[in-house]
């Protein structure tokens, strides 16, 4: 990850400028949507692109709700991926966030990469993914992920490859784990460097995401919270971090919140004696240590935003805008 938050608008003006001058540049760079029903392995997908956490990944759909930028960086060649909340039916205005990221992510790149679960035959979900990507004039890679516990994956392939059925631009078929196939990932990841187009590289070299690292680690909290939490609740939780600082002995000091929607909630989060806010703490400084190599400390306070899932305002603070 980085703390640089430079601003991709920005730098995709930068593209323009170079192109209008007539400069030619040497470097191929561009973006790639993950995009797919929620669940089927996208963000763990773009993981394992890039071989570290970017992107937050839990057994609940609906894991990812922005669409998070992850870079991979080889030779002269930079690959951006967009990782996009699952495409779903949106029962408020979250959701339609939500959808709204992955329209957005598809009319904006280069290549599509649309991830199907091979332990299932299509549903309606799938054929609302397929009918979003099956006219679009850009390179297709269709990957059915998840062959690690699909039995029948040559079947299913079939039955999403046919939801493809009169599409006439480039299409290309992976099936893979993105769980515990490297190698296959790798495959696909050259395949993706193959059709990037002449472009000045978007991101400096070294950059794994565009994401602040206050923005990440607050993704890390919230999928932890969301892995420990049951039923509604981890839909009506958000994540911020406030405020990083470091200790001179190197100790990261980190303080976050968790926000929920009522103050029923909040217990709920808390548990009783805080034992599960205390879980969730622990999991996520876990996490943290691990991918920062640094002792943390992790503050985590639960406040409470009326109903933000509905509140544009707070949608907008909350950094779904
Ligand atoms: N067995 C197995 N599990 C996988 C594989 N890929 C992903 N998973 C699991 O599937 C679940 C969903 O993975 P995510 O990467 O969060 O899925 P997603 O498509 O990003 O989900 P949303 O963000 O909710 O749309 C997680 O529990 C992953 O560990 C795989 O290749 N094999
Ligand atoms: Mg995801």
């Amino acid at each position: 990850m980085t703390d640089s938050a430079s601003s991709p608008d920005h730098l995709r003006t930068t593209k323009d400028t170079a192109s209008q001058k007539g400069k030619a540049p040497q470097t191929h760079s561009g973006f790639v949507a993950i995009v797919g029903k929620p669940n089927v392995g996208k963000s763990t997908l773009m993981n394992s692109f890039l071989g570290t956490k970017v992107a937050p990944t839990s057994p609940r759909p609906q894991t990812t709700r922005r669409g998070v930028r992850g870079i991979h960086s080889s030779g002269n060649r930079q690959l951006v991926f967009v990782d996009t909340p699952g495409l779903h039916k949106p029962k408020d205005a979250l959701g339609k966030y939500m959808n709204h990221e992955v329209h957005s992510a598809l009319a904006d790149v280069d290549a599509v990469i649309w991830v199907v679960d091979l332990r299932h035959p299509p549903t309606d979900e799938d054929q609302l993914v397929a009918r979003q990507v099956r006219e679009l004039p850009k390179p297709l890679f269709l990957v059915g992920n998840k062959t690690d516990v699909a039995k029948y994956p040559e079947e299913a392939m079939k039955l999403y490859r046919a939801l493809l059925e009169g599409r006439t631009h480039d299409t290309s078929e992976t099936v893979l784990s993105a769980q515990n196939n490297p190698q296959a990932v790798a495959t696909l990841r050259e395949q993706l460097l193959d059709v990037l187009p002449e472009n000045p590289f978007f991101y400096p070299l070294g950059a794994a995401s565009d994401q602040t690292r206050e923005m990440w680690a607050a993704e890390i909290i919230r999928e932890e919270a969301m892995k420990k939490l049951r039923d509604e609740l981890p839909y009506a939780v958000a994540t911020r971090v406030n405020s990083w600082t470091e200790r001179e002995d190197g100790l990261q000091r980190i303080e976050g919140e968790i926000v929920v929607e009522k103050n029923a909630h909040k217990g709920m989060v808390i548990g009783a004696g805080g034992k599960q806010l205390r879980e969730i703490g622990q999991a996520a400084r876990k996490q943290l240590e691990v991918f920062l190599s640094r002792k943390v400390f992790l503050g985590l306070e639960v406040i409470v935003i009326p109903g933000w899932r509905e509140d544009e305002e707070a949608l907008r603070e909350l950094g779904y805008e």
